[in-house]
């Protein structure tokens, strides 16, 4: 899979080179290019920002740097099926883990990082022309840019490539897989601080094992996210 970032910070996804990703993009797995927004800009003062029109608190991104950054990365590429812009957005779709499978799918993602109150729209109605856009959101929350939401997408995604998780029964048995939370895990020793092990995983009965962690699915998420059961 290839992944461009675009960013004004580029700086930021160093933490990509560490852990799975990082391994997995030094196996090849994974092929990430990060882009400095400001390579786009043609002025002294490399600028990215300008008051909105129509008035209102904060700034917003320029839409030329934008369209020169995404030349740049699609290149002549215009196959909605083979190339997805993921602009994030706390004004986007949620993001979750069907929609992680679904891009985990897509040859070429390009993540466009915004900063200050968003990119100018027309960016995304211009890149919608060419290739599939989405407007995504982590959640219901404010952060000041894109980086840590695109960082969160990329790992989520990332780590649903083949060959970039190990064992690839440890991504059907997690949370969010089959709709539940996960079941509670226990390693050794038995007995720690008062605390036992629930007897029925020391058994080696496997099918009351399934049906002990199936229940605790189904309690956790009751209890946790009743919203998840509908
Ligand atoms: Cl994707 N971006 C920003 N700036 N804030 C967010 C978000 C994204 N998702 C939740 N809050």
């Amino acid at each position: 899979m290839r992944i461009d970032i675009v960013s004004i910070f580029p700086e930021f996804f160093s933490v990509l080179d560490i852990s799975l990703l990082g391994k997995a993009r030094q196996q090849g797995l994974l092929d990430v290019a990060v882009h400095d927004l400001r390579d786009f800009t043609h002025d002294r003062h490399r600028t990215v920002d300008d008051t909105p029109y129509g008035g209102g608190a904060g700034m917003v991104m320029k839409p030329e740097p934008w369209g020169e950054a995404l030349d740049h990365v699609l290149g002549d590429e215009a196959d909605p099926e083979a190339t997805t812009v993921i602009v994030p957005s706390p004004a986007g779709t949620p993001f979750t883990q069907a929609l992680a499978r679904e891009l985990a799918a897509v040859p070429h993602l390009v993540f466009t990082c915004g900063r200050y109150e968003g990119i100018d729209q027309r960016v995304v109605e211009h890149a919608s022309s060419r290739v599939t856009v989405r407007e995504i959101s982590l959640g219901d929350y404010v952060l000041n840019g894109g980086e840590v939401a695109v960082t969160a997408m990329i790992e989520a995604v990332g780590r649903l490539v083949p060959g970039v998780v190990g064992n690839p029964e440890s991504l059907t048995e997690e949370s969010h897989e089959g709709g539940l939370l996960e079941y509670p895990s226990y390693t050794k020793p038995a007995s720690w601080r008062g605390l036992d092990v629930p007897p029925v995983l020391m058994g080696g009965n496997h099918g009351a094992i399934a049906s002990w962690r199936h229940e605790q699915q189904l309690e956790r998420t009751r209890r946790v996210r009743p919203d998840l059961l509908g």
